[in-house]
């Protein structure tokens, strides 16, 4: 048995790995992190540093994420190379009893840090923790091609967002009824696009950073990973429109929004719809 044994630490290797297969993380572009259960902590203890590292202090605060332990990638490293050499590419970090500093237990072998977007990261898994009564787990931020794309051409608003990528793919709708949140162009790693980004998430699994990619939340990888992969594809799917130059002669109607929503139960965001 290894700490790489653990199905915590197998899941968060695998979806590394996805998005690098899918060209959304080149060379250290994008992070991920996941909040442990505790039945995830006690498999991994075993394997922990006889001395956990110094506290370091996040700049960013939240009481319900005191004392939680994370599995996280590390600064400046590549997705690319996080099966192949993870103990230099991802680690765990424990939160302190302010939840305001992390510290290494784990991982992130020869100096590396947590991700440069930990206080995005710590500030979204609080919000979503908050809004999902405890179940979201997972935090993913990659640069997906054809959504950043997308930024460049559509108004920044949540709801032209919203409207293009429920139109372009039936299922969309059906994933994030309540739409998607638009975060305009912010310098990426600081405490201020950490607090702008955790405000969309109050209300969205999801936002885009403008020029820049997407954040994605779930309650586990597969949910996670698969939201991520459902609106790349729709955003795919809208550029393959817009590029033959052909008029748009139909897509999917309000009415049809609101007729799927009805048939699969879920609350489409009305702000949306005509
Ligand atoms: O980790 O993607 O947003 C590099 C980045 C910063
Ligand atoms: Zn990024």
């Amino acid at each position: 048995m290894s700490i790489y044994d653990v199905e915590c630490v197998k899941g968060f290797i695998r979806m590394c790995t996805d998005g690098w297969l899918q060209g959304w993380h080149e060379r250290n572009g994008g992070n991920l992190t996941y909040r442990m259960k505790a039945e995830d902590i006690e498999a991994c203890k075993p394997y922990f540093d006889a001395q956990p590292r110094e506290w370091v202090n996040m700049g960013v605060q939240a009481d319900n994420l005191a004392g939680e332990y994370f599995i996280t990638t590390g600064s400046g490293k590549f997705f690319r190379n996080v099966e192949p050499d993870p103990i230099h590419s991802i680690g765990i970090v424990e939160i302190n009893a302010k939840g305001d500093s992390w510290r290494i237990v784990w991982g992130l072998a020869d100096g590396a840090k947590p991700t440069s977007e930990f206080p995005s990261h710590f500030m979204n898994h609080s919000v979503r923790k908050a809004a999902t009564n405890g179940e979201n787990r997972v935090i993913y931020h990659c640069h997906a091609t054809n959504v950043i794309a997308l930024t460049y051409v559509l108004p920044l608003t949540d709801r032209d967002f919203s409207r293009a990528l429920w139109q372009s793919a039936t299922e969309c709708p059906v994933v994030f009824p309540e739409g998607v949140g638009v975060c305009p162009w912010m310098v990426p790693g600081g405490a201020d696009i950490a607090m702008a980004t955790s405000e969309l998430m109050k209300k969205y699994q999801a936002a885009i950073w403008a020029q820049h990619g997407l954040f994605a939340s779930g309650p586990d990888f597969d949910i996670t990973f698969g939201l991520a992969h459902t609106i790349e594809k729709s955003a795919e799917i809208y550029w393959k429109v817009l590029s033959t130059g052909k008029p748009i002669l139909q897509t999917i109607t309000d009415d049809a929004l609101r007729a799927i929503a009805h048939d699969f139960g879920v609350q489409l965001n009305e702000e949306f719809l005509d």
